[in-house]
């Protein structure tokens, strides 16, 4: 999977059949509203999709393996490096940047200095994102070219279709495509994966977000038709996986609860916080657990250490002492982590400061330097007991579903009892994302219990969650069942417009990761071409 983003040629290299017709209008509109504003052609389009997570939910962080897929909605940046430099200050260069959606996200321009792009994560502007892609990919080119490297102006025009705040990443979505522009604007013929994915994951985190690594990932790396299985240890891995044919036919559907969730200005009670509780649950257990003065390895989750660090420390320490010679599966080792937790983490109203600092044997000073100062935070107590049996037990649900699709159904004329163990699997990850990890909320319970008694076989929030979207896994046969329940009994209850009632439920298919597109290469506006064309063309 690793090597370089691919360059399209068409539509029909970046999306399904059944979307190209809606696609290609709206990139000839891109193209022609770029012509517009700038007066000139773009040379290129970047573009990287959304996310669905099918499980793994809020454990990229503590750099457990999970399994998302790429859908259609997707972040494009048309680009031209054809900048006048007449008004551009000595030593700076020139971004100028517009969005489809202008009245919602205004135009800016800016001149910013060779040495540094500046970004003021403390107030939120649609830009920001795009400056932690260029801040990123720069930090990348200097690395390959020199200190020296001096980066060439761009105007910009985007479209992003990945709702905001909607669970399906529509950040990473923004900051891989950026990346990915400024990387081609600066004259790189090939990108690669890998390097594009790790220098999203860490930009994303300039934006005031501790940010796990799954959903750019999934953004850079996925292949049309299969879920991706990531993993971060020890190095940042991506495969495809396909699903196995079942009958009935299965379906994932993704439902909006149209509660906005927004991470940054939440981030404090809810995302960054859970992140601190799973570090600090890290910490703890390996005080509680290994021999005195164990370091834990500095690894590359938020705050350098990670759940995922202690497990592999714990086991191999374990090993050491009792001289195995084979190791424990990852599956009893999860388990074995479980009743461990419980047993050790006993406190379920959480824990203060200042007894996990006696614990640690540094200060509260320390304790809040180390793991509350990168992101500042708002909680009396954390949760570490229920964070952590959270995610032990959501690894152990990804590598049980893995081995579900690994091993295929055995009777293939009906596989409903296959297809409702993979259901099971997102129920139990629904559960615990409510009432142990508490992400959830009343609104996506409430779409999850509706899609379930209308026969869906699993159901469950997906991405961050405290609102967003939710994803369900659903017969064929029954999707319209489940659409209808919905509309009857959550949908028409909200005041939605035309545009919300459309975009409410989605059925989804496995979509492709990044890719550019060159405008230059073709003769003539070659994406209106082959849309009169017709769709068979693609
Ligand atoms: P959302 O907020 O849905 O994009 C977030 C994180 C992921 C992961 C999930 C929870 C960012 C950019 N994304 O996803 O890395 O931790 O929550 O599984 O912060």
């Amino acid at each position: 999977m690793a090597g370089p983003v691919p360059v399209a040629s068409s539509l029909s290299d970046i999306y399904t059949v059944d979307a190209i017709g809606t696609q290609a209008k709206r990139w000839n509109n891109l193209l022609a509203r770029f012509q517009t504003i700038y007066g000139q052609p773009a040379e290129f389009v970047a573009r990287s999709p959304g996310r669905v997570n099918i499980i793994g939910e809020h454990i990229d962080y503590s750099l457990y393996p999970v399994l998302p897929m790429a859908i259609t909605a997707d972040s494009l940046l048309a680009v031209s490096t054809n900048v006048a430099s007449t008004n551009t200050k000595e030593g700076h260069y020139k971004i100028k940047i517009a969005n489809v959606q202008d009245a919602k996200f205004p135009a800016h321009e800016f001149d910013i200095p060779y040495e540094a792009v500046d970004i003021d994560a403390t107030v939120h502007e649609w830009t920001n994102y795009f400056k932690s892609g260029l801040r990123g990919a720069l930090e990348l080119l200097r690395k390959k070219h020199g200190n020296d490297f001096e980066p060439k102006s761009m105007q910009i025009l985007m479209d992003g279709t990945v709702p905001a705040g909607g669970g399906l990443s529509s950040s990473a979505a923004f900051v891989s495509s950026s990346a990915l522009a400024v990387m081609v604007a600066n004259g790189e013929k090939t990108v690669d994966k890998t390097e594009l994915t790790e220098l999203a994951i860490v930009s994303e985190r300039a934006v005031g977000v501790n940010s796990g690594g799954m959903d750019q990932s999934a953004s850079v790396f996925s292949e049309r038709g299969s879920a991706l299985f990531v993993s971060f240890t020890p190095s940042l891995k991506a495969r495809p996986v396909s699903f196995p044919k079942t009958n009935p036919e299965l379906t994932f559907l993704i439902a909006q609860s149209f509660v906005t969730a927004d991470k940054f200005v939440t981030g404090p009670v809810h995302y960054n916080l859970r992140v601190v509780e799973c570090s600090l649950a890290a910490a703890y257990l390996n005080a509680v657990l290994n021999p005195p003065g164990t370091q834990l390895p500095s690894d590359a989750s938020p705050l350098s250490v990670s759940l995922h660090g202690f497990h592999e420390t714990y086991f191999a320490l374990q090993e050491h002492s009792s001289g195995a010679t084979k190791s424990k599966s990852t599956e009893s080792q999860l388990e074995e982590l479980v009743a461990l937790t419980a047993e050790k983490l006993d406190k379920r109203d959480g824990y203060t400061r200042e007894e996990i600092a006696a614990v640690l044997n540094i200060s509260v000073d320390e304790l809040d330097k180390k793991f509350t100062s990168r992101f500042p935070v708002r909680a009396e107590k954390f949760k570490l007991r229920q964070r952590a049996l959270h995610v032990f037990s959501e690894a152990l649900r990804v590598l049980k579903f893995m081995s579900l699709l690994e091993q295929q159904p055995t009777n293939t004329d009906d596989t409903s009892e296959y297809n409702a163990q993979l259901g099971d699997l997102l129920n139990q990850t629904q559960d615990s994302c409510r009432d142990v990890y508490e992400c959830s909320c009343k609104e996506i319970d409430e779409l999850c219990s509706i899609a379930r008694k209308a026969g869906s076989y699993g159901s469950r929030l997906t991405g961050a969650g405290w609102g967003g979207c939710s994803v369900h896994l659903v017969p064929a046969g029954k999707v319209k069942a489940v659409r209808e329940a919905w509309e009857r009994e959550y949908y028409s209850k909200l005041d939605l417009s035309e545009e919300q009632k459309e975009a409410a439920v989605v059925v989804s298919k496995p979509g492709s990761g990044s890719a550019v597109y060159l405008v230059d290469d073709k003769p003539g506006p070659v994406v209106v071409d082959d849309m009169d064309r017709g769709s068979e063309v693609y």
